[in-house]
């Protein structure tokens, strides 16, 4: 049987907080990028120690509740917690949102999926056609997509809106892997390139090539603002279609 890495990490990752580990699925919480209030870029909750609450040989839940240094960038008591379960060429997340609080609760998120290809340039990313994006490369300027299909000739920083639940991510060997979404409304898309990789100091100068972001995400839509003791879930399933 062949195993195949099917995520992405950088082998210049630091795991080390507060640095946020370079691949794998980081969860950008309580905000996407600078769709918030907190002061760092995709939020605090990648860059901190989260403690385990169930493990099983295939499956872990975690959670991170607010502490003294996260009410000071974000006045808003908090739990959130990732349940992943790990199948048979499949891996599922559900990551729910609790405000703990007594005043309305706004954040974005996204799950920030680094996908290992084997030939990023070859790469395609399906069923995003006819969905307006915000091209963070032209100051979020909005653009309908009007390709069958997202490929990486070069730099792509896009956040799709309201984007279809289901996406396909296309190595350019062949190998498929279904995303399938729920809750989360948007996708953002990303490859950094050569030139943007080569000023990232915890990932490889020619990594770019072999790596693709498909990320499930609230936030081109807009923030979620959650009363005080509501919760939301979204999940993510990533599935092997062929390897
Ligand atoms: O998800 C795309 C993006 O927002 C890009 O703009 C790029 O900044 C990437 O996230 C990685 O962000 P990071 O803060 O992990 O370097």
């Amino acid at each position: 049987m062949v195993v195949q890495e099917l995520l992405f990490l950088s082998k210049q990752a630091v795991f080390q907080p507060p640095t946020a580990i370079r691949g794998g699925i980081p969860v950008c919480w309580p905000q996407f990028s600078d769709m918030g209030q907190a002061k760092t870029a995709h939020g605090f909750a990648r860059n901190l120690t989260w403690e385990i609450e169930q493990q099983a040989p295939d499956a872990v839940t975690m959670t991170l509740v607010h502490s003294d240094a996260t009410l000071a960038q974000y006045p808003h008591p908090f739990k959130i917690t990732l349940a992943v379960v790990v199948g048979e060429g499949s891996l599922t997340q559900t990551f729910t949102v609790t405000n703990t609080g007594s005043a309305p609760m706004p954040f974005t998120a996204a799950l920030h999926t680094y996908f290992r290809l084997h030939d990023a340039s070859a790469a395609a990313v399906r069923g995003l056609q006819g969905v307006r994006y915000l091209d963070s490369l032209q100051q979020r300027k909005e653009v309908v997509d009007v390709e069958s299909e997202v490929t990486f000739p070069g730099e792509v920083d896009r956040i799709y809106c309201n984007a279809p639940d289901e996406l396909v991510v296309a190595d350019g060997d062949g190998a498929l892997m279904r995303v399938a979404k729920t809750s989360f409304p948007d996708v953002v898309v990303w490859n950094p390139a050569a030139a943007k990789a080569a000023r990232m100091s915890d990932f490889g100068d020619d990594e770019w090539k072999e790596m693709i972001c498909a990320e499930v995400a609230q936030a081109g839509s807009g923030p979620i603002s959650l009363g005080p003791g509501e919760e939301w879930a979204a999940t993510q399933v990533l599935e092997v279609v062929n390897s």
